[in-house]
């Protein structure tokens, strides 16, 4: 459906389009709606605002990833729905290679998503091979050995799950974008960006060129790390939740 812009949501019902068209295309899982939804939910609780919290959090990650040595890009069906453009050029200017990480267990889907991610600039896409993430015995357990089996630092924008805190388990660190700040995902990330994925996204890579272009001392970058308090910015979130004032 196409959606005139002069509706007052129309940005929210845009973005619930990518989602229906993910589905339809085979890219998202039907589950993907009712996660949609739930992100929805707390979006609207935000003001469907990007907070400060959420940029100090965005400061953080693009330090994290751009110090990275390994950094690698993990994608779900919804991800590749809504920022697919976003997470090619993510994964360019930071040279960190884009997997498909995805629950609901379909080869069909993953080669779907794959194929989605090259149409959008993606030259290459690793798959998941082997179960080689520890602690887990669901789908999410498979990756390939190149890419988060092998990575230090793992972004996983848009999940809520146990795969988060095995990471962690393993010595990685994780940055995720979920706009649920009660998610286990959210609660065991490194830096956690509580705020809609298609809003953060192009704000996310406009930090990683902006520090890339300030070359920014490892050290510093350490620091930006080390100081990150990603508990504290969840109870800002959930505070600015509770508070009431978030008409959209
Ligand atoms: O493609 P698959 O099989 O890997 O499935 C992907 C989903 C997202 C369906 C799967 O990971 C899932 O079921 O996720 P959950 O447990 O529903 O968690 C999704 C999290 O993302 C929730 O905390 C939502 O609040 C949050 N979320 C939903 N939409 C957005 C979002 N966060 C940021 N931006 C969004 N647009």
């Amino acid at each position: 459906m196409a959606v005139p812009t002069s509706h007052p949501r129309y940005i929210s019902l845009a973005t619930r389009e990518l989602i229906a068209a993910g589905v339809e295309a085979g890219i998202t899982s039907i589950h993907g709606l009712i996660a949609h939804g739930r992100g929805e939910a707390f979006d609207y609780l935000l003001g469907e605002k990007t907070h400060p919290f959420a940029k100090d959090a965005i400061r953080t990650a693009a330090a994290l990833l751009l110090a990275a040595n390994h950094p690698v890009l993990s994608v779900n069906g919804n991800a590749a729905a809504l920022v697919p453009k976003e997470l090619v050029r993510l994964s360019v200017i930071l040279g960190a290679p884009l997997e498909v990480n995805i629950f609901h267990s379909s080869k069909k889907r993953e080669r779907k998503i794959a194929a989605f991610l090259k149409k959008n600039g993606a030259k290459e896409v690793l798959l998941p091979s082997a179960a080689l993430i520890k602690g887990i015995r669901h789908n999410r357990r498979l990756c390939n050995p190149s890419g988060i089996a092998k990575a230090d630092v793992v972004f996983v924008p848009l999940e809520d799950g146990d795969r988060c805190g095995a990471l962690v388990a393993m010595g990685k660190r994780v940055v995720t974008i979920d706009l649920n700040p009660l998610s286990r995902t959210s609660r065991m990330a490194t830096v956690s960006i509580v705020d809609n994925v298609v809003r953060a996204m192009p704000l996310l890579i406009r930090e990683i060129e902006g520090m890339k272009k300030k070359s920014r001392s490892r050290h510093q970058t350490r620091l930006l790390v080390k100081d990150h308090a990603n508990k504290a910015i969840l109870k800002k979130a959930i505070s600015r939740m509770r508070s009431g004032n978030s008409s959209c």
